[in-house]
């Protein structure tokens, strides 16, 4: 059976920067007035104000300062709420392709690869651009690889179910180099709104290219990979094909992210370390052997509780590195930028760990060791 490696990782963010403060004035503005606006059926019993939101609140309760976006000026604007993008003709490349692509050139060039010795591509993340012709396959095409390619999507564990699929392939001798990356434009799925969202996400794409082992020295060998999936409607996004043809029975509905954030919160801590340690039964790893921990970004707390669960000891900045003040959850991307901003200084032969999880439930993980 061929072996895998992580040749090379690559993240890009975005310039653009929102901080909690500005983020909160703008929601505060807009609740402010919609509550006036709808006074009389606030008061009357027959409407919901909209509280109000605090930047204390966001970084106590979440471990978030600020996030990266790809588009500022809209997401701030209380009359729109969202990024403004510019549709492009079909002659142009698409902006999720486009955004693709800033983490695939970074993650190609340091491995010093070309895009057609690529022979496959998978675009892992929470949502994509269009129903089809897929992400994947137009970043396929622009990178000149001639193999195969798809769309994948497990909200933010979608990485790390990209790199088991990447892992299975090359092992059954499909591929021998695989590209798996993750464009997350989340501000676009965000409901900024929404109190209890409005400040978890920012936008950021990662990819790994995945090879067949070949004697060459560098990377990371790929011991294995897991996911393991339980199902919850406690974190939805409802956003689809149907969403038109719904509308026209119910002109009010208006799909977004929802969530019950403490079920998810209770959920996650107790799903996630049981699926990384079924990993490491299977591969005779025990915590002590594992140098560090890479965990999918989404609330500090949960990282803690996680890594503890994990790694059998309390979590420090060292054994379970946290990106969450500076990028928000970046979906999943956040682990891959977590593993290339947190590894540099392991040693050849020392393992660690990728555990990421998002809705569906679902986890992946996949335990590395440095060449
Ligand atoms: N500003 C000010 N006050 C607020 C705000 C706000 N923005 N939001 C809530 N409050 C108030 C509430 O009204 C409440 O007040 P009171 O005590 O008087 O009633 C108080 O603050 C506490 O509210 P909550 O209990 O709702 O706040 P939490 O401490 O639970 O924090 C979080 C809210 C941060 C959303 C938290 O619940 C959380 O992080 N939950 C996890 C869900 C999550 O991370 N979602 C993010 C995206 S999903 C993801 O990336 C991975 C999910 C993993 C799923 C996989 C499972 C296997």
């Amino acid at each position: 059976m061929q072996t895998s490696i992580i040749r090379s990782t690559g993240y890009w963010v975005p310039p653009n920067v929102i901080s909690n403060e500005e983020l909160v004035e703008s929601y505060n503005r807009y609740a402010t007035r919609f509550n006036s606006d709808n006074a009389a059926a606030i008061t009357a019993g027959e409407l919901a104000d909209v509280p109000l939101s605090s930047a204390e609140f966001v970084k106590n309760a979440s471990g978030i300062e600020r996030r990266h976006v790809i588009e500022k000026s809209g997401i701030l604007d209380i009359d729109h709420l969202r990024p403004h993008i510019t549709p492009r003709p079909f002659d142009e490349v698409s902006f999720h392709a486009e955004f693709a692509l800033k983490s695939v050139k970074i993650a190609l060039e340091k491995a010093g690869i070309d895009g057609s010795d690529v022979d496959g591509v998978i675009v892992a993340s929470s949502a994509q651009q269009r129903n089809f012709p897929g992400i994947a396959c137009e970043i396929q095409s622009l990178i000149g690889s001639q193999g195969w390619s798809f769309d994948l999507t497990m909200a933010c564990a979608s990485a790390l179910y990209g790199l088991n699929i990447a892992n299975a392939m090359i092992a059954s001798g499909q591929a021998k180099r695989i590209l798996v990356c993750s464009p997350e434009i989340m501000t676009c799925i965000n409901v900024h709104s929404r109190r209890d969202v409005h400040f978890i996400f920012g936008d950021a794409s990662s990819a790994i290219l995945v090879e067949a082992e070949d004697g060459q020295a560098g990377g990371w060998d790929v011991l294995g990979t897991h996911t393991k999936n339980k199902f919850s409607n406690n974190l939805r996004s409802d956003f689809g094909f149907l969403n038109d043809a719904e509308r026209s029975v119910e002109p009010d509905f208006s799909p977004g992210l929802d969530q019950d954030g403490q079920k998810v919160f209770k959920d996650v801590v107790s799903f996630s370390p049981t699926v990384a340690r079924e990993l490491m039964d299977r591969l005779k790893i025990a915590p002590e052997d594992v140098r560090r921990t890479w965990l999918h970004q989404a609330n500090i707390r949960m990282v803690e509780m996680i890594a503890k669960r994990i790694l059998g000891r309390d979590r420090t900045p060292e054994n379970a590195p946290g990106i969450l003040h500076e990028y928000g959850n970046t979906s999943s991307s956040s682990v891959v930028m977590n593993f290339e901003m947190h590894s540099d200084d392991m040693a050849a032969g020392e393992t660690g760990l990728m555990c990421a999880f998002g809705a569906g439930y679902g986890v992946g993980a996949a335990a590395i060791r440095k060449r």
